[in-house]
């Protein structure tokens, strides 16, 4: 094909007359008819990834680089003097994810896609997605999160079926996203939708009226469960997807020559966290619709499911009342209280009950009985899964359990997002590290010192480019010959956002009495915070205080300044992972189930300052303690703290200067004299007197270590080894390698 010449045919006139977003929609068209060129229903069986979340970012460029024309579309749009980076930004974001969950399930399509396994991604369409995260006097305010345009990435298919609740009956409507392959097939994410939904409904802010299914059934992903309505509103959600994800399923199935006795040899299903559970109950209840016996059905239904585990924060592992689901999905709850009975009759355990004794339906543990397989997503998880989250399940079924430690797509984390680097490692190795990750490795030989001043020379080039993209988006300058200190993912009190804040006002205090560090830092923050989740956001009120605070001293800014960026989001994150220097990973060992930002980070020559958490074990065992800044308790004796719950954070603020110095200036007169009472006072109190994930239990070998890592920081050279070494180390990391160790141990397709 010629695409330039395809290219102007789509267009209909010249491309140098065309605008931005008539390129983007007549590139959108091309990309989307080749995809369906190389759409492939190859093998017998099929992996169907069920899951609430689909963070895919957009879609263009990475599409291109997937069928190899980025490089012919950006020289030609550049020979009629367009610059692809600017028809990029025509297009608008997806918003059907919150955080790692869902940009995994995404790496994972793009893996599954590029290694040629038939594979499909399940989901919602959410017509508004996450809440839009933007700020007001220092405060998060939610609206709506509108992306789907007349053209879009979305082709409805004239698939639907009527979903069941009780009383009403909704009609759905598929609609395909295609999923390229790296120079092979295409997959497709199917996205479930109602065809009643109404965004007209919504109200104030992201209020809406939460119990007119019919209307809101798609329109937010994760609605706020703070009361009843709310609750009962995702039940709605997670039925919708799983209903009619087991429909076509099925469907798909009987059309290959299943006749579902067989399903296990066409289908298996790995359900994403437990949202997607209740495809268990709703399969068996389909089989035996179809004329199978129930014992069977669930035999089959063992042999198809296998479940992923993202986390083990109790509030995250999912319990719904029995009488929610009585109501919402009444046919449900016979074939639950049967699975449950099961259980009951054979281990005669309250510990690992489907239904416990106060009537809630736990959703992991009906995954675990009822599936063939439970992964954790990375190594140190997965123990903690078998040796104390899970304990009774691991004695009962060790053969289930197995680790996949997650990775990332380096299409979109190396060739899309960070070009410079791309093109340097290249230059120095050769291209086959694209479809080789471990050719990675050989960049480590390249420490010379003119190699090394190219690297921290890309490193300068991504800071001054994000620096422009800051000031075009938020109006913020940030300094590009500053130390760049970077902590985005989801608001959370584990991942300690607020930890690294107190560092901040500790920092600030020091410069203030003349302590001035060598290299001026910037501390950037990317984050959206639970609507419902009030510490969040007190920490988010926080940290826009200290923004504003330090940004408006002449005293401090020259050396310190805090950025929150507005709305984090993939797009985000792919201007400001190749700019950073620190990567903060400092979540409260135990606690963060893998993370990977870590990876992306590493991957775009940053050096981690972190806790013994999650993948973070598995990074600094790559790259060596000379390449990573470790500080923090070990996963035991947090755990062995929650045990005894013997913690006591006055303790420490009593104990340490630094601690009790920076805890009380969120209460002291210069952040009250520009923030509210009513967070501030919260939040200092919630540190003294809770402080659940132990912050200030670490704060003191962090502020350590993070001292260290701006100390060699300054050795510019020894610096730039260790963004080489982690660089280089990188390519465990990938996802082609985890989604071929799921193939090889849980799914087991033909490749
Ligand atoms: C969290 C929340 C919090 C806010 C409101 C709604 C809501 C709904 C679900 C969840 C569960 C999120 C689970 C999650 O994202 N887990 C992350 O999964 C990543 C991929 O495995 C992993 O790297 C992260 O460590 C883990 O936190």
């Amino acid at each position: 094909m010629k695409l330039p010449e395809e290219l102007k045919k789509k267009c209909g006139k010249e491309l140098s007359a065309c605008s931005n977003r008539e390129l983007y929609e007549a590139l959108m068209a091309l990309v989307q008819e080749e995809a369906i060129k190389r759409e492939s229903n190859e093998g017998k069986k099929k992996v169907y990834y069920i899951s609430a979340e689909f963070l895919i970012g957009k879609l263009l460029s990475n599409n291109l680089i997937n069928l190899g024309w980025y490089d012919e579309v950006r020289d030609t749009l550049k020979a009629n003097g367009k610059d692809l980076c600017e028809v990029e930004e025509a297009e608008p974001e997806p918003s059907l994810g919150n955080g790692g969950l869902g940009r995994l399930a995404a790496c994972f399509l793009d893996s599954m896609a590029g290694l040629g396994l038939n594979g499909a991604g399940i989901g919602l369409n959410y017509h508004l997605g996450l809440f839009k995260q933007e700020f007001e006097k220092e405060l998060q305010k939610e609206t709506p999160n509108p992306w789907i345009e007349e053209k879009s990435w979305l082709i409805r298919r004239e698939v639907s079926y009527p979903v069941r609740f009780g009383s009403l009956t909704v009609h759905s409507r598929l609609y395909d996203i295609a999923v390229t392959g790296y120079r092979n097939r295409t997959n497709w994410l199917h996205l479930f939708d109602v065809e009643s939904v109404d965004e007209g409904i919504v109200e104030e802010g992201i209020s809406f009226d939460k119990e007119d299914i019919a209307r809101n059934l798609t329109l937010f992903l994760y609605p706020d469960d703070s009361d009843e309505a709310g609750r009962k509103l995702r039940i709605y959600q997670q039925y919708f997807m799983v209903s009619n994800g087991a429909r076509l399923i099925l469907d798909e199935c009987v059309k290959k020559g299943c006749n579902l006795h067989d399903l296990p040899d066409y289908a298996v299903i790995q359900i994403n966290d437990t949202h997607p559970s209740m495809v268990i109950p709703e399969l068996i209840r389909l089989l035996t619709e179809r004329g199978i016996d129930f014992d069977e059905a669930v035999e089959i239904v063992k042999k198809t499911c296998a479940y992923t585990n993202h986390t083990i924060l109790a509030e995250a592992l999912e319990k719904w009342p029995v009488s929610y689901l009585k109501e919402v999905v009444p046919q449900l709850v016979p074939v639950i209280e049967i699975l449950d009975d099961r259980i009951r009759r054979k281990y005669g355990s309250e510990a690992v009950a489907v239904i416990d004794r106060n009537d809630l339906v736990h959703m992991a543990h009906m995954d675990i009985h009822y599936g063939f397989s439970v992964n954790g997503v990375a190594y140190l998880h997965t123990e903690i899964l078998k040796n104390t989250e899970l304990k009774d399940f691991y004695e009962l079924y060790p053969e289930k359990f197995n680790n996949k430690t997650n990775g990332i797509t380096f299409r979109r984390w190396l060739l899309h997002c960070n070009h410079p680097l791309a093109d340097y490692i290249t230059k120095k190795i050769g291209a086959e590290y694209k479809r080789d990750v471990e050719e990675l490795k050989k960049l480590g030989a390249f420490d010379d010192e003119a190699s090394l001043k190219e690297l921290l020379e890309i490193k300068h080039q991504n800071k001054l480019a994000l620096k422009h993209y800051l000031m075009e988006t938020q109006g913020i300058d940030v300094n590009e010959n500053s130390i760049f200190d970077i902590q985005i993912k989801r608001l959370h009190e584990y991942k300690r956002q607020q930890m690294n804040a107190l560092y901040v006002i500790h920092k600030y205090l020091e410069i203030k009495k003349g302590r001035l560090p060598s290299t001026p830092i910037t501390v950037i923050f990317g984050a959206k915070a639970a609507p419902a989740y009030v510490i969040a956001k007190d920490i988010i009120h926080l940290i826009l205080c200290l923004e504003k605070l330090i940004g408006s001293d002449p005293q401090v800014s020259p050396y310190l300044n805090v950025v929150m960026v507005e709305n984090y989001n993939v797009t985000k994150a792919e201007k400001l992972i190749p700019a950073c220097d620190i990567s903060q990973q400092i979540s409260l060992a135990s606690k963060e189930a893998s993370g990977t930002g870590n990876m992306k980070f590493m991957l775009n020559g940053a050096v981690t300052l972190g806790t013994m958490d999650g993948a973070n074990v598995e990074i600094a065992e790559l790259v060596g303690k000379e390449n990573i800044y470790i500080f923090g308790e070990t996963s035991e004796t947090v755990i062995e703290h929650y045990d005894k719950a013997d913690y006591v954070s006055r303790d420490y603020y009593e104990k340490n200067e630094d601690i009790k110095e920076a805890v009380d200036f969120i209460v002291g007169d210069e952040l009250m004299e520009l923030g509210n009472e009513e967070n501030l006072k919260r939040l200092h109190d919630e540190l003294l007197k809770k402080d659940w994930f132990m912050t200030l239990l670490d704060y003191e070998s962090y502020a350590q270590a993070r001292e260290q890592a701006y100390k060699d920081y300054e050795d510019r050279m020894e610096w730039a080894k260790k963004m080489l070494v982690n660089i280089s180390s990188a390519g465990f990391f990938s996802s082609d390698r985890t989604i071929a160790e799921y193939n090889r141990d849980i799914w087991k397709l033909d490749v």
